[in-house]
């Protein structure tokens, strides 16, 4: 046989992932790029590279007649669709096995049916996989009240051919149920060009668990642990770790037997994902399957050994395969890294890195698409980077990504770092009591750290803009940021007490950002004055001297040396 020569459908992260995986197999590998990706990393690493159209991913990365194009041009044998873009259309898998290659994934008619979310479900419940109570195929207006009764309040509308939560709508009451369906109807029909909709129970306070399979040409089908992706917002995942810190050994084995089961029903081959829903009694319900290679399948790899992309090559190239002897060990997780703000709503924040550093050491891998000097493309999905850690539990797990998080140094461009580090140190996440709705919530409730790279500050802000030096003490390079409030900050409203003539004020000196206090320098009953240091906070890799912002007496001091405090905490209180 000749040798591979497989062509990647797809950019960013996945791509070079992708090229990786093809290089150590000593096959070929072949990029494609849109106008908006010349530069782009998965571009240079590739043994060859072809231009495929604009940046508009319609007529690039989600068209079939450039991408086959392309294939025949550079004589691939194979295509690889990565995820999103191409990789769960049914008819480009067809395409490209009439074209004449071989596709990097499942049949085109295992994709069709789990396309299908009722046909999905039906498949689920033949072969006794629990299902959430629900109707069996799509409902009509007509039918929608009778059967949302049966099936019991609250009630979500989903999309029938849709999936990833869009156009899912809950209904509490039932005179909500007709906008509900009319929403959902309209969205599906924008979303997937179909407009059908189906009524599940709507379970509340879920964890999000998902089992990972895989499956030879011959019939074999293993399954490799679940993932738990509880930790989303608006349907974007944020972390995902294996093995789910909620699931147990006798779980975990009728979970993968459930989605072994299925994927036989299904004729299913090559690496595939079956979600569930976990509700708060430890049930697991059947939600959909994804027919793709996932962006969190990296968690499962940490674990087992096993490198997925490989496999998948192997498998499509008629290999059997026997992974009856793989056993996860450990605790992987992974953290995905958007150029986004969160203290904006999110906002996307593309452009060029300027300063660009990894994190690395023992058990941390990076997957990303980025360098120092390169762009973000403001067309496409804002993840550039994945860290990934592996440790022998969950706990040391969390503190190697927050050791990895903080070698993670990213400029030009805002980042979900600083607010994936606050999740980590929240509660809800250590005690592993979040549900897939906590973070939404939570960042309601929540002050945000700054992104990265945070947005000129408004001239009249309150939040002190600091002084930065740098220190030689004793030898020791000492990196400090003062923030005295004297400065660059709008003279304040008098305070009712101040305004008294106040002989007798009461202030409270507030952690201007999260981080650690690394020392008190003073002590109840101290008298100090106006820019005396207070206490030295531990943040950003910086020393931060806190400053009292006026003369006066200590009376209280809640934290203490080795404490995480939080923007906004009290630090120091002054009569
Ligand atoms: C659900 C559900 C609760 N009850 N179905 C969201 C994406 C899609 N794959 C299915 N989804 C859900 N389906 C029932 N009957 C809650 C979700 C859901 C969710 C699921 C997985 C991961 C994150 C989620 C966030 C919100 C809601």
């Amino acid at each position: 046989m000749a040798k591979p020569r497989i062509l990647i459908a797809n950019r960013g992260e996945i791509a070079v992932r992708i090229i990786r995986a093809v290089r150590e197999l000593g096959y070929t590998s072949i990029a494609v790029y849109s106008d908006a990706d010349r530069d782009a990393l998965h571009v240079e690493m590739a043994d060859q590279a072809h231009r495929i159209g604009p940046a508009l991913a319609a007529d690039s990365y989600l068209s079939i007649g450039a991408i086959l194009e392309a294939a025949s041009r550079a004589k691939a044998t194979m295509i690889h669709p990565g995820y999103g873009f191409l990789s769960e259309r049914a008819h480009f898998a067809s395409a490209v096995a009439d074209s004449g290659f071989t596709f990097v994934g499942p049949p085109a008619e295992a994709i069709e049916m789990m396309g299908d979310k009722a046909a999905a479900r039906r498949a689920a419940d033949r072969v006794g996989v629990p299902i959430v109570p629900g109707t069996p195929e799509p409902v009509t207006l007509d039918q929608a009240p009778a059967e949302a009764e049966r099936i019991g309040f609250p009630v979500l509308v989903k999309a029938a051919f849709g999936g990833g939560g869009k156009g899912m709508q809950v209904v509490r009451k039932p005179e909500e149920l007709e906008s509900a369906l009319a929403r959902a109807t309209r969205e599906a029909q924008a979303y997937f060009g179909r407009p059908d909709v189906f009524l599940e129970r709507y379970i509340d306070r879920a964890h999000h668990v998902e089992a990972q399979v895989f499956a030879d040409t011959r019939g074999n089908v293993f399954f490799l642990g679940e993932r738990d992706c509880s930790v989303q917002r608006r349907h974007q995942k944020l972390i995902e770790e294996t093995p789910s810190p909620v699931v147990d050994a006798d779980l975990r084995s009728r979970i993968g037997e459930a989605a072994m089961a299925l994927a036989k029903e299904a004729g299913y081959v090559n690496a595939g994902t079956v979600e569930c829903i976990l509700d708060e009694d430890g049930s697991f319900y059947f939600l959909e399957m994804n027919t793709r290679l996932q962006v969190e399948h990296t968690v499962t790899e940490m674990v087992t050994g096993l490198d997925l992309v490989a496999l998948q090559i192997r498998v499509a190239l008629g290999e059997k395969l026997d992974l009856t002897d793989v056993r996860p060990t450990g605790h992987a997780i992974q953290c995905r890294i958007n150029a986004e703000d969160p203290a904006r709503n999110f906002l996307p924040g593309p452009g060029r890195v300027t300063a660009y550093r990894e994190p690395s050491g023992p058990f941390v891998r990076v997957d990303s698409a980025v360098r120092a000097g390169r762009e973000i493309p403001a067309d496409y999905d804002s993840m550039f980077a994945k860290v990934i850690v592996s440790a022998e539990n969950r706990v040391r797990a969390i503190a190697r990504m927050n050791r990895a998080l903080s070698e993670f140094q990213v400029e030009g461009v805002p980042t979900t770092i600083p607010l994936h580090r606050w999740i980590l140190g929240t509660r809800a996440f250590s005690k592993s009591t979040h549900s897939t709705t906590w973070l939404e919530k939570a960042l309601r409730d929540a002050e945000l750290p700054e992104a990265g790279t945070p947005a000129p500050p408004p001239s009249d802000t309150r939040q002190p803009v600091p002084a930065e030096l740098l220190l030689e003490v004793d030898g020791r390079r000492v990196p400090v940021r003062i923030f005295d409030q004297r400065r660059d900050t709008a003279p304040k409203v008098p305070s009712r007490h101040s305004a008294h003539g106040g002989d007798h004020v009461h202030s409270v000196i507030k952690a201007p950002m999260q981080g650690t206090i690394l020392r008190v320098l003073v002590e109840p009953g101290q008298e100090i004055q106006a820019g005396d240091v207070v206490c030295i906070l531990e943040a950003m890799k910086m020393e931060n001297a806190i400053p009292a912002p006026r003369e006066g007496v200590v009376t209280q001091i809640p934290v203490q040396a080795g404490e995480n405090v939080q923007p906004g905490d009290p630090l120091v209180e002054l009569d």
